[in-house]
Order: structure tokens, then sequence, then C-alpha cells
């Protein structure tokens, strides 16, 4: 493993990066405050994730983070005090939570234990969610009197359909990852002492891939979340006529009727 060159990486640091081979690895570091998301952690965590979105030498990144919690949401510590003003001046979210959003190489959220509030929002802003069999997934904010406000309420009826959605935050309902499985809510169940290893052999994978041609992806996948099938299909096929200018599209073409590998140049 290497060190990310742009991040902290002393042992206080809420977030640690390294990477391996093409892959960036961040993991949420508050063991004692069970990776709780405070604004030092998300100003940290959106540094470094766009810094390996500007990295040519990194294809995919994996967001992690411990073996029994992937994070406990938002620091209840921290919002204890806030008024209405303090979070509305301050753009609380949407002022370094949404960092997530901006990142164009495609994300890999790896959940062993609790993914609970922010931590369950977290994970579901990632584009493919691996979970431990230990994953928890909930948002239970109701029970603070509270409500999610990281898209819980936006991204989890679009996931996993409204019945469930409801269910989740209206009752703050646990679900096992089995359940979130079967819901949708993530990509595949591996066993716990496995995660780390399948999440980066399928990131590795993703980013030996032509990163344009991943981000065209990426960005026609999201877009069926923002425009009506009319307007998405049109993006899908431009985006498809895009890939003709592509370098990689044409040796990836040329290598298949070659019966050889491409050599993949990312152009
Ligand atoms: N924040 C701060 N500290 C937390 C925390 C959290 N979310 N979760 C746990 N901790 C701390 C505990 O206070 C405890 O600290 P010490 O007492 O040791 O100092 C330590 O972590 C260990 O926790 P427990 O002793 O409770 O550990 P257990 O194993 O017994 O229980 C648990 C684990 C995860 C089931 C439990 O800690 C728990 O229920 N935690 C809270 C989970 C939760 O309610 N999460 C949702 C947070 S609210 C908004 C936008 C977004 C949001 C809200 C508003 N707006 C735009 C307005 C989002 C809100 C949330 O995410």
């Amino acid at each position: 493993m290497q060190d990310h060159p742009d991040a902290a990486q002393d042992s206080q640091s809420p977030v640690l990066a390294t990477r391996v081979g093409r892959v960036g690895l961040l993991t949420l570091n508050r063991p004692r405050q069970l990776n709780a998301l405070n604004d030092a952690l998300m100003d940290r965590l959106g540094a470094d994730l766009l810094a390996l979105d500007a990295d040519d030498a990194v294809g995919a990144i994996v967001l992690t983070g411990g073996p029994k919690v992937f994070a406990a949401g938002a620091d209840i510590a921290a919002m204890a005090e806030w008024t209405y003003i303090d979070v509305y001046r301050s753009d609380f979210i949407t002022r370094n939570w949404e960092t997530l959003r901006r990142v164009r190489k495609p994300v890999l959220a790896a959940v062993a234990g609790y993914a609970l509030g922010g931590g369950c929002e977290l994970a579901l802003a990632c584009d493919i969610v691996v979970a431990a069999q230990s994953a928890r997934f909930a948002v239970p904010e109701i029970k603070l009197a509270m409500m999610p406000g990281a898209g819980g309420t936006q991204r989890l009826p679009r996931a996993i359909g409204k019945a469930k959605a409801m269910d989740m935050c209206l009752s703050g309902r646990m679900l096992t990852a089995d359940e979130a499985d079967r819901y949708g809510l993530v990509s595949r169940v591996v066993p716990d002492d496995m995660l780390l290893d399948e999440t980066l052999a399928l990131a590795t994978a993703i980013a030996g891939f032509s990163g344009p041609a991943l981000m065209a992806i990426k960005e026609s996948v999201n877009r069926a979340y923002e425009s009506s099938l009319a307007e998405g299909l049109l993006f899908e096929r431009r985006e498809l006529h895009a890939r003709f200018a592509s370098k990689d599209a044409h040796e990836g073409m040329d290598a298949f009727l070659g019966k050889r590998r491409p050599v993949v140049v990312h152009r």
C-alpha cells in the first residue's frame, strides 16, 4: 500500500488515505465516536475525495469504516447545541457533505457493522455498496425527533421504493445486510473477513477500465435519477456517440476483433 501524498496520515486524522494500485482507499477513523460524522471528518473526506478524483494514477475509490461500524451518523454531540440560524448560515450538510456528488470516478462503499443516519446516507451516495454480513442499515433520526437530511428521504425511495423507504424513515427500522441486499439498497453481500479484499478486487477491476468510459457510464446512470426516461435516453445516446471519439473505445473494439488484450490509455 502506498500513502496518498495529499492525506494527513497521522492516526489522529479522521480519515486515513492510502493507495492500493489504481484504487484510492479512504478509511473513516473516529473509532471512539463510532465514526460519527463531524465537520472535521467531512472536510477531510471531501478534500481526500477531490484529491483522488484529480489523480490520474487513481481509477476508482473505496470508502470504508471499521470492522464494527461504518459510521453511526452525524455527530449528535456536535449538533446538540446548534440552532436553526447556525445550520442555515453554515449551510450544514450542503457545505461539505455533498462533495461526494462532485466525484466523477466510481466510488465504492465497503460497509461492515452499523451504517446509521448520515452513515447510511453516505453509503447510499456511493456508486456501489458492498456489505459485509454484519452490516446494519437504518435512518433512526426520528428517534431524536430529527429527520434524515443528507439524502435519506430522497435516495432511499429511489433505491428501494416508497413502501420500504417510508418504513425505514418513519420507524427507524434497521435492516440486516441480507434484507438490504433483497431490497436493492446494496450491490452485494460478502463475509466480513472478505469485505475489504472483495471490494478492493472489484474496485481494481473497475479501475482497469477506460476512465472516460467509466465517467460517462456513472454520469448516465445518475441521470436516471434526475430526468424523465426520454431525457435520460437522449443523454445516454449522446454519451454513447461521444464514445466514438475516444481512443480507448476504438482500441477496445480492435483488440476484441484481433483476439488480444486492449491497451487502455484513458483517453
Ligand atoms: N454521534 C456522536 N457520538 C456517537 C454517535 C453519534 N451519531 N453514535 C455513537 N456515539 C458515541 C456514543 O455517545 C458513545 O460515546 P461515549 O459515551 O463512549 O463518550 C460511543 O460513541 C459509543 O456508543 P455507544 O456506547 O452507544 O455504543 P453501543 O455499541 O452501545 O451502540 C449504536 C451503538 C450505534 C447503536 C449507538 O451508539 C447509537 O444508536 N448511536 C446513534 C445512532 C444514531 O442515532 N444515528 C443517527 C444520528 S443523527 C440534518 C442532516 C442530517 C442529519 C440530521 C439533520 N439537517 C440538514 C438538519 C443526520 C442526522 C443523523 O445522522
